[in-house]
């Protein structure tokens, strides 16, 4: 059976684009298709500026809506990444089969370290190796697709490149893994700033929609959404970006096609009336069983609980072949 893992950083709160980009594919594909584990990468949560209690709060709260959102845990591995501590121990072994260069070269590396460097911050180490450990999280598990967003297939690229050097250097130890994308929305960009992606943690408030917003808060961010002084709506999104990504919210949330979808349109103000309608319905049930959830700590702490010996007992044998392999003297 194929073996599927992807993660959710706990960064800020959950958006939209986690929704339609990774959590319901898992939800409704991933869990049913391959023996899936997902996982609250809260050691990447530490790579820039951050504050304990709510690093702590935002994983449990991720846990939750990943469990909202429809993963069943008698079908798939939902974990904290950090109660697994072969995620850290595979870590440095590939930061001695990674270079320097290859980190430097990251997109994100980039992006994050100019914005902390703007910001008069200074960058942290852990932010450039954050590649390596997110192939850890990968390798760790035999891992033979990630479903991930536009944004983290470089990474994937990273984790299939460390696999193959580490095989050849020092004998067939981990799978090579391959990243797989949605066809629409795999990149939901920012309703008032379409030109860059919705991320949870910006501190553009109006431009993000909250799994967790208030129905009508949903409702005033979409109709608010940017789009631009053309009337026509077509569906282009190098030159209509605010329009394209209405588009593609809505037929990522209704089923249907960007580009059929722009022909039923004459004005701006229907298409994010129906936008607005699609996105509150859809996210409706997840929002319940949320609070359902929250009622019940004890149910979250047990799926963890199971689901941390559980993904310890798959990732333990391959990591500790690969520090037999590498040259590291089994303890007695
Ligand atoms: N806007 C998005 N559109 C489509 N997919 C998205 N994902 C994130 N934002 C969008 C996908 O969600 C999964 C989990 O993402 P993550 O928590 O690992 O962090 P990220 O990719 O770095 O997302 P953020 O929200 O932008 O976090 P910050 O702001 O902390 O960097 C991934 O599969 C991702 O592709």
């Amino acid at each position: 059976m194929t073996r599927v893992f992807s993660g959710i950083k706990p960064t800020g709160n959950l958006t939209l684009g986690n929704y339609l980009g990774a959590m319901r594919r898992w939800a409704d594909v991933d869990q049913h298709q391959a023996d899936a584990l997902f996982c609250i990468v809260d050691l990447h949560a530490l790579t820039v500026d951050h504050d304990p209690a709510r690093v702590r709060r935002l994983s449990r709260q991720a846990a939750t809506l990943l469990l909202a959102a429809g993963l069943d845990p008698e079908l798939c591995t939902v974990f904290v990444q950090s109660h697994v501590d072969e995620h850290a121990r595979l870590s440095y072994l590939l930061e001695c089969v990674a270079t320097d260069g290859e980190m430097r070269r990251m997109i994100q590396y980039k992006e994050k370290s100019a914005r902390e460097r703007e910001r008069g911050g200074s960058v942290r180490l852990s932010l450039l190796t954050y590649p390596v450990l997110m192939a850890a999280d990968i390798l760790a598990y035999g891992t033979d697709e990630v479903p991930v967003g536009d944004d983290q297939t470089q990474h994937v690229e990273l984790s299939r490149d460390l696999a193959v050097r580490f095989n050849q250097r020092y004998g067939l130890t981990f799978a090579v893994p391959r990243a797989t994308r949605p066809k629409i929305a795999a990149r939901i960009m920012n309703l008032q700033d379409p030109a860059s992606k919705m991320g949870k943690s910006d501190d553009s408030g109006p431009g993000i929609v909250y799994l967790l917003d208030e129905p009508d808060v949903m409702r005033k961010k979409i109709m608010r959404a940017v789009t631009d002084s053309a009337s026509d709506i077509v569906y282009d999104r190098e030159k209509r970006p605010g329009v394209a990504n209405l588009l593609e919210i809505l037929a990522a949330c209704e089923g249907g096609d960007p580009e059929e979808l722009s022909g039923a349109y004459g004005s701006y103000g229907a298409l994010k009336k129906d936008t607005a309608e699609a996105v509150v319905e859809l996210l409706r049930p997840v929002r319940e069983r949320h609070k359902e959830l929250c009622a019940d700590p004890g149910y979250v702490d047990g799926v963890l609980r199971a689901g941390a010996e559980r993904a310890t007992g798959m990732a333990r044998p391959r990591v500790d072949a690969a520090y037999r392999a590498i040259g590291l003297l089994p303890a007695v």
